[in-house]
């Protein structure tokens, strides 16, 4: 039996209350897709079998460069946090897996596995820091950490990754993300062609300790806390590095990483052309690593993306199953809120684009009938398909409307009682 954080009755009790309009919505919607030939059921499945994993570190307030205001009930621990998590998947019913950060999250494994098990979640794709140094460790990271110029703090570097596979091992994770804030701040500081020389090296060494059933995932970002260069700086070096590296190793697409009006649904395109689309943090952004909730700025960009991927589905791409990872910060939302948000908006713009009549702008793309190859994906995302996405939540015993079951559930008050108040201070993570 899982253990649940809210009780089932409450849920049950708020669904009442919601199951009128949304049958009346969801049998008004199935017609309207009957009359264009949609099944909605058929829909309304591929939703309910979509998820993604919840970053560990995104369910306590994250702050910024500047200062850091922590809410109430803050998670103390990685328990904490997985309980937090849990609040998350039972509402939602879209997030079964975390993704954890180490050393941030680390513990006894038995009883981390214990906790998940109990919780009814598993653990996604594992995440390295070696952008900040960890208490007494030997060698610090200030000048970077796999592309240190020094080899004992290479060396360091690479066995913390190992330690990360080690950990992911007897919980059941199948995946290494790798991001290193390694780069440079002033033009000369560092030599481009031999620091990525040194990077490729240590990544290698980090690849051969990898399980057959792994994958390595780097991510890549343009900018901070390097702000001339970095070393993995966008999609294409870091394509060139799974190249080099091997099979298992793939690229991870963090929307919040490019240069803002990047073309990122193209970068997509691209890496799954070449069979190295390993995943996404997914989050939202106008300026920078705004790590702001998914869809909260551009949620056509973000169906955009995913029009991409469904299409990739529909084709048929061999051994294409990338990973779906949130990576957001929260400083002024309910972190729980926040991600039970996310995890919404990411269904809904898969549903939406599980309903762009690919024959269709096929044809438009072939005739260079720009306007309505253009129509056919905005009739797919103006389509509402709220309806949708709380059927699939409830069939799956989830809540209609969950931030609303969040809010009556008084969750947040009760940790609040047993979770002491942490400080609000300067300083906060990336
Ligand atoms: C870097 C990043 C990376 C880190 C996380 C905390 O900006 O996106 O994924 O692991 O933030
Ligand atoms: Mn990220
Ligand atoms: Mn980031």
């Amino acid at each position: 039996m899982v253990e649940l954080k809210i009780a089932s009755d409450l849920v049950s009790a708020q669904n009442d209350k919601n199951a009128a309009w949304l049958k009346s919505d969801y049998e008004a919607l199935g017609e309207k897709f009957g009359r264009r030939g949609t099944d909605i059921e058929s829909i309304t499945a591929q939703v309910s079998e979509f998820f993604v994993a919840v970053p560990s570190w995104g369910v306590g307030t994250g702050g910024t460069r500047f200062a850091r205001f922590p809410g109430q009930g803050e998670p103390r621990s990685i328990f904490d946090k997985l309980d937090d998590c849990a609040v998350i998947h039972q509402l939602t019913q879209a997030t079964p897996t975390v993704s954890l950060h180490v050393p941030w999250d680390k513990a006894d494994l038995t009883e981390l596995k214990a906790k998940g098990d109990a919780l009814g979640l598993g653990f996604d794709a594992m995440n390295s820091n070696t952008f900040s140094d960890a208490v007494g460790q030997a060698h610090s990271y200030k000048y970077g950490s796999l592309s240190h110029t020094d080899a004992s703090t290479r060396a360091q570097a690479i066995e913390h990754n190992l330690e990360c596979i080690e950990i992911g091992k007897a919980i059941g994770s199948k995946a290494l993300t790798v991001w290193i804030g390694d780069g440079s701040n002033f033009p000369g500081q560092s030599h481009f062609t031999r620091s990525f020389e040194r990077y490729l090296a240590s990544m290698a060494e980090i690849y051969e300790a990898l399980p057959d059933d792994w994958r390595l995932f780097s991510e890549h970002k343009m900018y901070e806390p390097a702000f001339y260069s970095t070393v993995v700086q966008d999609w294409g070096t870091n394509y060139l590095i799974a190249n080099t590296l091997g099979p298992k190793a793939m690229c991870l697409v963090d929307l919040g990483h490019h240069a803002p009006n990047t073309n990122i649904e193209m970068i997509v395109a691209r890496l799954i052309q070449f069979g190295k689309l390993g995943g996404f943090h997914f989050n939202d952004s106008k300026y920078g690593d705004d790590d702001l909730d998914a869809g909260a700025i551009d949620p056509y960009r973000l169906f955009l993306v995913f029009n991409e991927l469904v299409d990739a589905e529909h084709r048929g791409v061999g051994g294409f199953h990338p990973a779906h990872m949130i990576d957001q910060s929260h400083n002024v939302t309910d972190p729980i809120e926040s991600l039970i948000s996310s995890a919404n908006e990411i269904r809904r713009a898969y549903a939406q684009a599980l309903l762009v009549d690919r024959e269709a702008l096929d044809g438009y793309q072939a005739d260079n009938d720009a306007l309505m190859a253009s129509e056919t994906l905005k009739q797919a995302y103006r389509t509402d398909v709220e309806p949708i996405l709380a059927e699939a939540r409830r069939r799956a015993g989830g809540a209609i409307d969950p931030i609303s079951a969040y809010r009556a559930s008084g969750y947040r008050k009760k940790v609040a009682l047993e979770r002491p108040a942490s400080f609000s201070g300067g300083g906060g993570i990336v």
